[in-house]
């Protein structure tokens, strides 16, 4: 017999699942929202937090909790939608689940076991935001951060960023591989690898930084090339997305979902990081580079693409929206998965063809003020002569 309560948790855990999400009234043209997040940390099974023997647990006390379900690496295959998100337990430690659903925008069941790594990096703390790349060569990677603590510095929150590597063929075994050497950048975060050989080798996006937390004189997103990846060193990078003063990416940036091939460009669906008096504020941004050459940039609108709103604000770090994986499915749909304050993961819809005009007529950042107002009231006067014109006014 199990607890009384257990019955409770377990009614309205089924209950969250098969609730159906529905589009919010949020609208733009160029993505969807949706009401419900598609990971909380409710979603978690009552079996991963709960011991639910009444002999060793009599009053049904949570024994490991969940704090957090946020960035997710995402995989469209064999019709079904897998998330492999961020989960963090209480005690501040990520690892990573397997989250499955039909429809891609609700009924995400975490599969019975978290993912079990390799264990084989004995320094390394903790692991997160992992992107899945459906490679050409037919593995599946894993690309995530490892962070170790940093043994140079007396500082107890010293910790350095690499980039660590897994790859599979089912998302149930995994093969560590060994983490991603930078010759030019001693930490790194935030790197993604592109799904198709460039030049015969394999391209990554990395986020070269001289510190944890600080990018400092890394400038940006960069790109680089590895013959072997197994042992994977990447000898020189370029920043191809840059840092740019009074910009949404003036702090920092990264790149986020594994691009997607478009029908003109790849397309990038990043972050960017400015500061504020209240703290980081992190938003989402695209730009698209050439299907030819990945690393050249060819459409890049201004600003942001997607910003934290309402609820979505408020989290265990607030004002904060981060991707790490979208998923295109053959008719065109994307869904693009992002995490909300560190906290919970959403879902917005879009297809391929809204995001490429999107990335191609949206007009750049004229980066001042006073160009800015002549940008919007170039459009303003289109409208108005059109409207005279067109509409009868
Ligand atoms: O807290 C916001 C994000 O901070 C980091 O991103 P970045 O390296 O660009 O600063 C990551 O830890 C990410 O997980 C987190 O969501």
């Amino acid at each position: 017999m199990l607890h009384p309560q257990y019955y409770v948790e377990a009614e309205r855990y089924e209950r969250l699942l098969a609730r159906k999400n529905v589009k919010s009234e949020f609208y733009n043209g160029i993505f969807d929202r949706y009401r419900y997040p598609v990971l909380t940390r409710q979603h978690i099974p009552l079996f991963w937090k709960y011991d639910l023997n009444p002999q060793s647990n009599p009053l049904f006390l949570e024994r490991l909790g969940v704090n957090a379900v946020l960035n997710a690496g995402a995989l469209y295959m064999n019709g079904k939608f897998y998330l492999l998100p961020r989960v963090e337990g209480q005690d501040r430690k990520s690892f990573f689940a397997v989250a499955e659903s039909d429809s891609g925008i609700d009924g995400f069941r975490f599969w019975n076991y978290p993912v079990q790594l390799p264990d084989t990096c004995p320094e390394e703390t903790n692991v997160y935001d992992m992107r899945l790349t459906q490679h050409e060569d037919g593995w599946i990677y894993g690309i995530f951060c490892s962070e170790s603590k940093d043994k140079t510095n007396a500082d107890l929150s010293a910790a350095v960023a690499a980039a660590g590597i897994v790859r599979t063929r089912d998302l149930r075994h995994w093969e560590r591989l060994d983490n991603l050497v930078t010759r030019q950048s001693p930490q790194q975060r935030n790197v993604v690898l592109h799904p198709e050989f460039v030049d015969g080798q394999y391209a990554f996006y990395t986020r070269p930084m001289d510190g944890f937390i600080e990018t400092g004189s890394g400038g940006g997103i960069g790109f680089g090339l590895a013959r072997d990846i197994t042992h994977a060193v990447i000898e020189q990078e370029r920043i191809i997305s840059p840092r740019v003063y009074h910009t949404i990416t003036e702090a920092k940036n990264g790149a986020g979902a594994v691009p997607i091939k478009g029908k003109r460009c790849w397309i990038h669906i990043a972050h960017g990081v400015r500061n504020t008096a209240a703290g980081l504020r992190y938003v989402l941004y695209a730009f698209g580079t050439s299907l030819e050459d990945p690393a050249r940039v060819v459409a890049q609108p201004s600003g942001m693409l997607l910003g934290p709103l309402g609820s979505e604000r408020v989290g265990d770090v607030s004002n904060v929206v981060f991707t790490n994986g979208a998923v295109a499915l053959p008719d065109g749909r994307v869904y693009i998965y992002y995490a909300s304050s560190d906290t919970r993961l959403h879902v917005a819809s879009t297809t391929v063809d809204r995001l490429e005009d999107y990335l191609f007529n949206t007009p750049e950042d004229p980066h001042r003020s006073p160009d800015c107002v002549r940008q919007r009231c170039r459009l303003i006067a289109q409208n108005l002569a059109f409207l005279e014109t067109d509409s009868g006014l």
